[in-house]
């Protein structure tokens, strides 16, 4: 058996999962502000990696690959992903086996343009059912990838050796549409552009199918964006952050009950509140280093992590920090650009940012760190500006016009949802309204068209995400929202103890959908619920 430690940089009194901000405020009585005031940087438990780490600022960046389609028709473009395992270089010499689509990690990027339907064509090679689910999207519900939609594995030698591939806890979903082998997505995109990614959501075992692999990115733009003038071509970088840790063969560790991810779900007693990594990836390579003009970046960062919260810095080698220029949040162009110099990302937002490395001299090097992060988690990835370059660039002082505008006194309900720690089939579990997950339950019955507030309330870090609509967040902890809530959202993230408002129109398609938690052991563990928009 291997050690797992707790997270070696954080002292004891941060490293706080279920026991430590839950027990801070349940048994000390202690009041929402007062556990704000002393909120953990993280909610997780940390794996120690049981093999060498290279230094940092070594390994290039990878810049996934841009799918090709393999047809276009009728203003519609199709596309196939094998999901397979395969293995890769990760760490330098390391030989790391993975669950893929296509083989790579991360998976191919999706380019599509505005209001442009795509068909993804999904074909299971691997051994457990999956789901894909496109996060951000604007698709219509059996395209949705509901958890209980699975796609199961082609072979019967496969289907026949795991019996029990419906959902776990003895649930069975009668609305449930099953496929074998291969299913067929189909995402209108009709939506704002912005960076969206899709990953598996298969119930009870989304986060061990991410830890292995299954996330890939999808790009939606449209002609007003590409009119703006940010900057383009290989100066546009997607940079896909995730924290992973790696067992002494190789693999990646990942405290599951049941390694085959076929029949227990869940996680090993500590790893409850959330599994982290000693090893941060951007774009399935550890700590990459990325050769720049001395020009502007279009820099595209998802958090595609399992439960670690970032806070990110870009420093230059003098210690001065860059500004961060954020132009677009989870669902795409701020009104505005908003300059932060420290950024906190949780799992699954994605913030637009354009950095300019035009300051810094030739052969001078920016480090973009995590100040939530201590010890190796304190660095994300570095950029080592090569040359002098030309740059005509520009960043607008209007981005957008088209954000919703959704006032308080628009909303004809106005919902609360806790979520909170809380007792699950004789174990440990993560509630919405104090409830686990059931496919059976409709939670929210919403109509078409209706504008709702919804007050979420958290006990520890929970990051909130709503299928099929974007929200804007109206207030953080009874005050204004911050800086980096502006824009349209999809995930909001909440800290320890904090209630937030958030505002949303139910727009596009009738049908189930979920909202969760995407703290991905969260969600595997009951956070989640249905939102049924009739
Ligand atoms: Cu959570």
């Amino acid at each position: 058996m291997r050690e797992h430690d707790a997270d070696p940089g954080l002292t004891r009194r941060h490293a706080l999962g279920i026991g430590g901000a839950l027990a801070l405020m349940a048994a000390t009585g202690l009041s929402a502000s007062a556990a704000l005031a002393r909120r953990p940087p993280v909610t997780g438990a940390g794996l120690r990696s049981a093999v060498p780490l290279p230094p940092p600022f070594q390994v290039p960046l990878p810049v996934p690959p841009v799918l090709k389609p393999v047809g276009t028709s009728g203003g519609a473009d199709r596309y196939e992903i094998t999901q397979r395992e395969t293995a890769a270089e990760i760490l330098p010499g390391v030989r790391t086996p993975l669950w893929t689509y296509g083989g790579t990690f991360p998976g191919p990027t999706i380019e599509s343009r505005r209001g442009r339907p795509v068909t993804v064509t999904h074909r299971n090679e691997l051994p457990v059912p999956t789901v894909v689910h496109l996060h951000g999207g604007r698709t219509p519900a059996d395209s949705d990838g509901y958890p209980t939609d699975l796609v199961l594995p082609g072979s019967p030698r496969d289907a026949t050796a795991h019996p029990g591939h419906g959902p776990g806890h003895g649930m069975r979903d009668a609305r449930a549409v099953v496929t074998t082998l291969t299913r067929d997505y189909t995402f209108p995109l009709d939506q704002r552009p912005t960076l969206l990614w899709y990953h598996d959501h298969r119930m009870d075992f989304t986060a061990p199918a991410i830890w292995r692999g299954l996330a890939g990115l999808h790009i939606v733009r449209d002609d007003a964006e590409d009119a703006l003038g940010l900057p383009a071509g290989p100066r546009e970088l997607p940079l896909m952050i995730a924290d992973r840790a790696f067992a002494a063969d190789g693999s990646l560790d990942y405290p599951s009950l049941d390694p085959t991810l076929t029949r227990r779900p869940g996680v090993r007693e500590p790893y409850l509140a959330g599994v982290l990594g000693d090893v941060i990836l951007v774009n399935g390579a550890p700590w990459p280093v990325h050769e720049v003009d001395a020009a502007r970046y279009r820099l595209r960062v998802l958090n595609a992590s399992n439960a670690r919260h970032y806070e990110l810095e870009a420093v230059t080698d003098d210690g001065r920090p860059l500004d961060l220029v954020q132009v677009g949040a989870d669902q795409g162009l701020l009104a505005t650009p908003v300059t932060h110099r420290r950024l906190p990302i949780a799992p699954a937002e994605r913030h637009d940012l354009v950095v300019d490395f035009s300051g810094v001299p030739v052969g001078g090097r920016v480090r973009l760190l995590n100040r939530l992060g201590s010890g190796r988690a304190g660095d994300v990835m570095a950029f080592r500006v090569a040359r002098k370059a030309a740059d005509d660039s520009r960043v607008p002082r209007v981005l957008s016009t088209d954000l919703p505008v959704w006032r308080r006194s628009d909303a004809v309900r106005v919902r609360d949802f806790s979520f909170r720690a809380g007792r699950m089939g004789g174990g440990h579990g993560w509630l919405v309204g104090g409830l686990p997950f059931d496919p059976a339950r409709t939670d929210v019955t919403a109509r078409l068209g209706d504008v709702e507030v919804w007050r979420l309330v958290a006990d520890v870090h929970h990051p909130v995400h709503l299928h099929l609509v974007g929200f804007r967040v109206l207030s953080r902890g009874g005050r204004p929202p911050l800086p980096h809530d502006a824009g349209l959202k999809d995930t909001v993230s909440l800290r320890p103890g904090e209630a937030v408002e958030i505002v949303t129109r139910f727009d596009g398609y009738r049908g189930r959908y979920l909202f969760h938690c995407h703290n991905a052991e969260h969600e595997d563990m009951g956070m989640m619920a249905n939102l049924e928009i009739v």
